[in-house]
């Protein structure tokens, strides 16, 4: 009896390989290297179903190898054949690729056509935000069979059990079916040494992500998330994440977290009750993709810091109520409470970095200057400027996918690509540039003990001036 259960379960089973591509950007970048959560929640719950999972993420495994282009741009990662190989290896029956950046769906592509020309009979599906956000971009791609819309651990089990292909929706997951990510399928100890995770301002040197929620009940203009995620916030117990915290400081020796949640703190009681169970960890941590400024106060910011926070990033986006309110639609109406907020951060000991969006049609050049100098009086320790962008996915692509389509690996917050009637593109991206640096240059006037303290840290831990320097200017 035992016996045929077991045989039954193998012939199930498949071969399921899933693969992040390589990637591309300008050749003056830092290279991130992050442990692709998406890829290890999916592994996680296809092997929960009983298959063979592999992961091969290019990032990681091949980041030495540096192919440079004539555009200024330069790709990282494993090569051709060593994907071809590692295909030919492992024998799947199914490959998973990841196309989450618009402007990585090159890689995407690439990648895609590889295990095609390996052998054709081997099912190519992908998913992500960008095969959620223009899923014909990839439906018409020859090499790839099956394209997942949201969440990617059900829909993914469905099609390796052949219970779905072509175009698969996915419901939205409940939390508590979600197993940790399938970390020992990675090469952690190799994230850990690369060290370049989400928050370059890193306080310790053993960090990796983690993800305590989905979705976010609002919608900015130009972002996708609730398009894969949906508006519909949902977050995982904090004993649940606290286990998963805990394990990662036994097994790996973690010592600081990055948490990836799109928005952290739309409950209240929720992010106390975690902070709570956080403080005898002794792990600092950060949230590097911005918090929403209305979801703070002074309890929680304070549980914050005795929980190991040391960084808060506000995503404030703009100082100008209109464009918050009837572009962006951002329900921050207080930037008051914000400055009294950043003042109380500083207060008790955490750092303040803020980001910005800037290049709205609707907006003037003089008060994308106003947004400027509001965030200098704000007195951020450091923040980012950002250009606006028809991010896939977002509200803003359907106004401006024209302009998108026509470049997407330009799909990036540096460059300009909706028209403004007042500033060429060419000197928007200028004046954002001199945002940055001046912003991140006069923290050393208005800021000085945190200036040095945060920087200090970072170039002692990493031993490098010139990462500095980048730092200055987003890089
Ligand atoms: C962490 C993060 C980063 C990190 C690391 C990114 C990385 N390479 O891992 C950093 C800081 C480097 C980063 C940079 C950028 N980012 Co970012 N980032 C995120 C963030 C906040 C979390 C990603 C994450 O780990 N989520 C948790 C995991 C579990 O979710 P997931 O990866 O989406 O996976 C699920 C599904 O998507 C799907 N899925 C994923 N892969 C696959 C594969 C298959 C086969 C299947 C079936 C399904 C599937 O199933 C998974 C499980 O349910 C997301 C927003 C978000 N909340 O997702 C933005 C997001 C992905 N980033 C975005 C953008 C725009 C950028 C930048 C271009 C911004 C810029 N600076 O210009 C750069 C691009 C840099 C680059 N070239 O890689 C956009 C992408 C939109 C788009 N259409 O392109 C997002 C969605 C945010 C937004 N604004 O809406 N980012
Ligand atoms: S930008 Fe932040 S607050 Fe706005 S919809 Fe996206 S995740 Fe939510």
């Amino acid at each position: 009896m035992e016996n045929s259960d077991q045989e039954g379960s193998q012939t199930k089973s498949k071969r399921v390989l899933l693969v992040n591509p390589p990637q591309t950007q300008p050749k003056q970048s830092m290279k991130r290297c992050i442990v692709p959560m998406g890829l290890a929640y999916i592994a996680a719950y296809l092997e929960k179903s009983g298959h063979i999972v592999k992961i091969t993420d290019c990032i990681v495994e091949g980041y030495e190898t540096e192919l440079y282009h004539d555009d200024d741009q330069m790709t990282f990662g494993l090569k051709q054949e060593e994907v071809k190989d590692i295909v030919k290896d492992f024998k799947p029956d199914f490959v998973g690729v990841s196309a989450m950046m618009s402007s990585e769906s090159h890689n995407t592509h690439d990648v895609c056509k590889w295990i095609k020309d390996v052998d054709k009979n081997i099912q190519v599906f992908v998913g992500g935000a960008h095969a959620s956000a223009i899923p014909d971009h990839l439906q018409n791609d020859e090499n790839i069979d099956s394209v997942v819309f949201g969440e990617g651990e059900e829909s993914s089990r469905k099609i390796v059990e052949g219970e779905a292909s072509g175009t698969v929706s996915s419901e939205l997951m409940d939390m508590k079916d979600l197993p940790f990510p399938a970390r020992h399928l990675l090469k952690m100890n190799k994230y850990i040494e690369i060290d370049m995770p989400t928050s370059v301002f890193g306080k310790k040197n053993r960090t990796t992500q983690v993800e305590t929620s989905r979705g976010c009940p609002f919608n900015c203009c130009f972002c996708c998330t609730t398009h894969f995620w949906g508006r519909k916030w949902r977050a995982r117990e904090p004993e649940d994440v606290f286990e998963e915290l805990k394990f990662l400081k036994e097994k790996y020796n973690i010592k600081e977290i990055d948490f990836t949640d799109s928005n952290l703190v739309v409950n209240k009681e929720r992010m106390i009750e975690l902070c709570k169970k956080m403080v005898p960890l002794k792990l600092a941590w950060a949230n590097p993709g911005g918090l929403w400024a209305g979801g703070l106060d002074e309890e929680l910011l304070s549980w914050m810091k005795k929980s190991g926070c040391y960084q808060v990033t506000f995503a404030v986006e703009n100082s100008n109520p209109y464009i918050l309110k009837e572009v962006i639609h951002k329900p921050l109406e207080n930037l008051d409470r914000v400055k009294e907020l950043v003042k109380y951060c500083h207060k008790i000991g955490i750092d303040t970095h803020a980001f910005f969006v800037m290049g709205f049609p609707e907006e003037s050049v003089d008060s994308m200057k106003k947004t400027f100098e509001w965030a200098l009086e704000t007195n951020f320790t450091s923040a980012t400027f950002n250009i606006v962008q028809p991010l896939p996915g977002s509200e803003l692509w359907d106004k401006y996918r024209k302009e998108g389509e026509k470049d997407l690996k330009h799909i990036n917050l540096r460059y300009a690509t909706i028209p403004h009637p007042e500033i060429s593109k060419e000197s928007l991206e200028k004046m954002v540039d001199e945002f940055n640096t001046k912003f991140n240059s006069s923290a050393w006037r208005r800021n000085p003990k945190m200036f040095v303290m945060k920087y200090m840290r970072v170039a002692l831990k990493r031993h490098d001036w010139k990462f500095i320097k980048r730092m200055f200017k987003r890089q």
